[in-house]
């Protein structure tokens, strides 16, 4: 299908400050060339539009939670608006905390169509905090927790009254970073979750052919891709980064894997910052594996 980026230019949900420049520089990094040459028919639609980041404490376990549902409610009306079009979106963050829009007007999507929905979740981190257990308060860690339902109603309810996703519709890859509270709670609801410690026991080609285990004609995949998943050698432009992600080769396989599924309905690419960046290379690097992830081959195969 044809594909729209959407740039969603906030580090709301962050605890540092810079993903905002993140949609800029995925472009400068030549996104939409880079999607045009793989023969797909690209749009950038530019930038929503959000509250300024009023970078204040928490107030009940939450920074900027106003501010974060205005963001997220911008970001699924857009999604909502290309899904609609029978557009593939890709939503260029921005942190983390804006999938919950994205994510929200997915699951709505494919609910309201009797589709089935599987979420990757590419992160270094399980994203599963509560305003209860976080050690932050920073709603980026929060966005899967709340889209299967467990969180501050505002953002439970963004889609609707249910909530958007269930635990065994996500697949997490690559984590290697979770809160204490937030280690019981994955566990407590029964999250899938392959860690680096399963990927370093039985590779990617494996760990990837279970999390994609199951999908059909009928199923759309969600990728969320927090360029923090990637190991900060290769990465080091994030505000999160965590030793042991997955290098260069592992990536592509990961990325190639999922384009050889034909599923791939929607994307976000999220916590790129630029502020920790160097010469743009996780830019540049996040839009080699995206190529990737639509079909370009690292092989001789295509
Ligand atoms: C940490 C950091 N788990 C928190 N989280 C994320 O503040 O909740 N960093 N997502 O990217
Ligand atoms: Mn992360
Ligand atoms: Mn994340
Ligand atoms: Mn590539």
């Amino acid at each position: 299908p044809p594909v729209s980026l959407i740039g969603a230019p906030t580090d709301i949900g962050a605890g540092h400050r810079g993903a905002s420049m993140g949609p800029e520089a995925l472009r400068v990094a030549g996104l939409a060339p880079a999607l045009t040459a793989r023969g797909l028919d690209v749009t950038d639609r530019g930038n929503l539009a959000g509250p300024l980041n009023p970078w204040l404490p928490p107030v009940g376990g939450y920074r900027h939670l106003e501010q974060v549902v205005a963001w997220n409610r911008a970001v699924m009306e857009a999604v909502t608006a290309e899904l609609d079009g029978g557009r593939l979106p890709i939503l260029l963050g921005g942190d983390h905390c804006l999938a919950i829009g994205s994510i929200a007007a997915v699951a709505r999507h494919c609910r309201a169509r009797g589709k089935k929905l599987r979420v990757l979740w590419l992160d270094a981190h399980a994203d599963f905090n509560t305003s209860a257990i976080t050690p932050s308060g920073n709603v980026h860690g929060m966005p899967v927790a709340c889209l299967c339902g467990l969180g501050p109603q505002a953002l439970t309810e963004l889609g609707g009254a249910a909530p958007a996703l269930k635990p065994e519709e996500v697949r997490q890859i690559g984590i290697r970073s979770v809160d204490a509270g937030e280690k019981k709670l994955v566990r407590d609801v029964g999250l899938d979750i392959y860690d680096m410690r399963y990927i370093d026991e039985v590779g990617v080609k494996r760990a990837m052919e279970e999390a994609l285990e199951g999908l059909d004609a009928d199923t759309h995949l969600h990728v969320s891709f927090d360029v923090d998943f990637l190991d900060p050698g290769i990465a080091p432009g994030v505000g999160t980064t965590v030793p042991g992600g997955p290098d260069y080769r592992e990536a592509q396989l990961v990325m190639e894997m999922i384009a050889d599924t034909g599923r791939l309905a929607s994307l976000d690419i999220v916590e790129l910052n630029p502020a920790f960046d160097e010469h743009n290379k996780t830019a540049i690097l996040a839009v080699d594996l995206v190529e990737s992830l639509f079909g370009k081959s690292t092989l001789m195969r295509d």
